[in-house]
């Protein structure tokens, strides 16, 4: 829903143009995507004036749609400002919504006084696919309030409305993206062919309700960037960025989870399906005959068919013992191991300590955001602390095992289990996905399969098929037809 179009709107476009809060040109967004426009609207607060008009704007808006409400609530960060200055001149109460609530569960999510029953507006600077409006929506609503309607300052048009909708929130703006580019070409500020693109970028990039999951709506994956061009960005970690050339040059983003109890069907496995994987998976100890010669044997196939060995140990102590873990025993792990994977349920500490051990061989270690296991705890705000965790030690933990895409950033790798050409599931909780809905839809990059490929009559033709569908999806994710 957009609103009439308010008097002063060719004024107030032109001063957000002016301080740089719309940027045409070339930009790359975090997801990798190459956008002719940068909206960025947090830079108002350094203009008072223009943050006032911009808050007299929304309150008008709402006004003009009749908006029944209580409070108002904006969405961190940039619109907190604004719901403060609507609220403060117009006597109303107001309501912060904090990001992440500090010491898990503990913490509120809302502060100010909740009245149940009550209806909060939702105040936004710009809404591209929604998710951040419904999440605060989803915030106040567990605390028994109602939300019905949101105002947003600029909608980029690209699907927002029709999630929020789905949700039962009415999406009032004060402008919309294409009206503002209208009015900076009648000012002369931006050129004819410019507005042709940003108008094409718009429609190319429009998230359908049908490729939405849920809630979080799963991003329009075409035209990303490549697996080679991730490898050459300057935060991707070394190991990364060795598994993304090999991925492309082998055209192979399956990871075989290796989990058999015997070491001559392991090296066997390595052996033959080798060629067609980029990651081997074990689960050492639960083989029966283990050596220090097994795992020779496994590196020098490593080495002859160029794929990453991934330890799915899932580490999860306190720093000092996983050091411990990871280093010694019987299995000493990064002697052999490129990769391994770590809960973050101890803190940060898990990882320094395996990073201590792992760093100086340049290994590299998964974070484990989400389980497909039925039931698994690993959700919400556990995965975005683990991304956050994950940010700050990147110089060791290359990527994610989860269901999903969790960061838009594509020095991250995503591996995501619980992958079978079927969905369905086992009989102690496992939970499958197929290839083409976990990496075309789902924005992960690999997947891992076990019993998929280990049941089949012939385990080198199935991972063969698993290889194929699995990169298909990868390819038409970047926008690139398959080779037949
Ligand atoms: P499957 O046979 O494809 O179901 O095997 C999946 C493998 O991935 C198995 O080794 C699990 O231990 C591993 N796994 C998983 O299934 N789900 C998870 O969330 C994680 C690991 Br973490």
């Amino acid at each position: 829903m957009c609103a009439r179009e308010p008097r002063g709107m060719e004024a107030l476009a032109s001063e957000l143009y002016g301080v740089q809060a719309l940027r045409f040109g070339e930009f790359v967004l975090k997801s990798g995507l190459v956008s002719p426009v940068y909206v960025d609207l947090r830079v108002i607060v350094s203009h008072p004036a223009l943050l006032n008009k911009v808050a007299s704007f929304i309150f008008q808006t709402a006004k003009d749609a009749a908006i029944k409400y209580d409070t108002v609530c904006g969405v961190p960060y940039t619109a907190l400002p604004l719901a403060t200055i609507i609220c403060s001149t117009n006597q109303i109460p107001m309501l912060i919504r904090r990001k992440e609530a500090k010491d898990y569960g503990t913490k509120r999510l809302v502060e100010g006084t909740i009245n149940s029953g009550e209806t909060c507006l939702i105040i936004e600077d710009v809404v591209t696919t929604g998710s951040s409006v419904l999440e605060t929506a989803e915030t106040l609503r567990k605390e028994g309030l109602k939300v019905t309607d949101a105002i947003v300052l600029l909608d980029r048009e690209q699907g927002g409305g029709a999630l929020l909708e789905k949700h039962g929130i009415r999406l009032h703006s004060v402008c919309t993206l294409s009206k503002i580019l209208k009015i900076l070409e009648q000012q002369e500020k931006v050129s004819p062919e410019m507005v042709a693109r940003v108008e094409k970028f718009i429609q190319e990039n429009i998230i359908k309700l049908s490729e939405q999951n849920g809630t979080a709506p799963v991003k329009r994956l075409c035209k990303e960037m490549s697996f080679t061009a991730r490898a050459e960005l300057p935060d991707t970690h070394p190991l990364a960025a060795q598994l993304l050339r090999l991925m492309e040059k082998k055209q192979s983003n399956l990871c075989l989870s290796a989990d058999v109890t015997n070491s001559k069907e392991l090296l066997q496995l390595a052996a033959t399906l080798g060629p067609s994987i980029c990651i081997f998976k074990t689960h050492i100890d639960i083989l029966d005959d283990f050596t220090q010669e097994i795992a020779k044997e496994l590196r020098a196939l490593a080495d002859k068919h160029e794929f990453l060995i991934f330890e799915d140990r899932k580490f999860a102590d306190i720093g000092n013992t996983v050091k411990h873990q990871y280093e010694g025993g019987i299995f000493k792990i990064a002697s052999w191991a490129d990769i391994v994977n770590a809960h973050a349920v101890p803190g940060p500490g898990v990882v320094k300590g395996l990073k201590e051990v792992g760093h100086p061989l340049q290994r590299g270690c998964l974070l484990i955001g989400e389980m497909s296991s039925e039931g698994s705890l690993a959700t919400g705000d556990y995965t975005k602390a683990v991304v956050k965790m994950a940010e700050e030690h990147s110089d060791f933990i290359l990527g994610f095992i989860s269901g999903s895409r969790i960061i838009d950033k594509p020095e991250f790798l995503h591996l995501t289990p619980g992958v079978q050409m079927l969905a369905g599931g086992d009989k102690l909780g496992q939970k499958y996905l197929s290839p083409q809905e976990v990496i075309g839809k789902r924005g992960s990059d690999i997947i891992i399969v076990g019993r998929g490929i280990l049941s089949a009559p012939s385990r080198p033709d199935e991972a063969e098929t698993y290889r194929k569908v699995a990169w298909e999806s990868y390819l038409q994710r970047i926008g690139v037809s398959a080779q037949k």
